[in-house]
């Protein structure tokens, strides 16, 4: 198999914390978001993705988009590691986790939401942050809630699901953006556990291959 994606790419970072869980060799090709006004817009890389988003998993003659489309296909395959429970009630509270992170929180803080606001719009680099600021916290204020009701030292009980691997990368980012996470102690917790799990920690961003050179450690 093979993964497109960005070391820093929230939806990459979920991609990979699943083939690490569940074990799977992949090669990692890196489509840089940046550079060059962005590979990710690339004709080439768009035959991939027509949205020009990352990541893309492309399993022999399939090629797959959309990080939650991605990793359902990887658990269906491969069960052996469950990612979305078969109870429907746990999996309806794994994906309602899930959603909270990857649908009404990371496409507002995406890159190119932040490139038109600053680019297109003219907001200061201040704005930017307070957007960044704002969103985080609304969201992270109602998941402390639901983790209250739901989490052990997981998101969802005591095991790993898709919830806490789309939690991960929206609290990296809310680190990298400096939002103060003392009021989220349930998230906090929850985070530090993960980190803990040597999967999460081969698919941090810093052990990637492109990494920046001052991120790596
Ligand atoms: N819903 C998509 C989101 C993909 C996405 O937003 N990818 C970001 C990185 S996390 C991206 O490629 N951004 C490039 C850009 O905004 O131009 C998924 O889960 O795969």
């Amino acid at each position: 198999m093979k993964l497109y994606g960005y070391w820093r790419s929230s939806a990459s970072y979920r991609t990979r914390i699943a083939l690490h869980l569940k074990e799977l060799a992949f090669d990692y090709v890196p489509v840089h978001l940046v550079r060059g006004g962005g590979e990710q817009k690339q004709a080439d890389y768009k035959k991939l993705n027509p949205i020009g988003l990352v990541p893309t998993l492309v399993d022999g003659d399939f090629t797959i988009n959309q990080s939650l489309a991605i990793i359902e296909y990887l658990d269906t395959l491969h069960p052996d590691v469950r990612l979305i429970p078969t109870d429907p009630q746990q999996a309806a509270i794994v994906r309602m986790l899930a959603l909270d992170m990857a649908a009404e929180l990371q496409p507002i803080t995406n890159l190119r939401v932040l490139q038109y606001l600053t680019g297109t719009l003219k907001v200061t680099d201040e704005t930017r942050l307070a957007w960044i600021h704002h969103w985080v916290n609304t969201t992270f204020s109602a998941f402390e809630q639901r983790l209250h009701q739901h989490a052990g030292s997981c998101c969802v009980g005591d095991t790993v699901s898709l919830a806490d691997i789309c939690l991960v990368p929206q609290v990296y980012n809310a680190k990298r953006f400096k939002v103060d996470l003392s009021p989220y102690p349930k998230i906090m917790a929850v985070y530090k556990h993960l980190e803990s799990l040597a999967a999460f920690q081969r698919a941090r961003p810093e052990a990637q291959p492109d990494a920046e050179p001052d991120a790596k450690g």
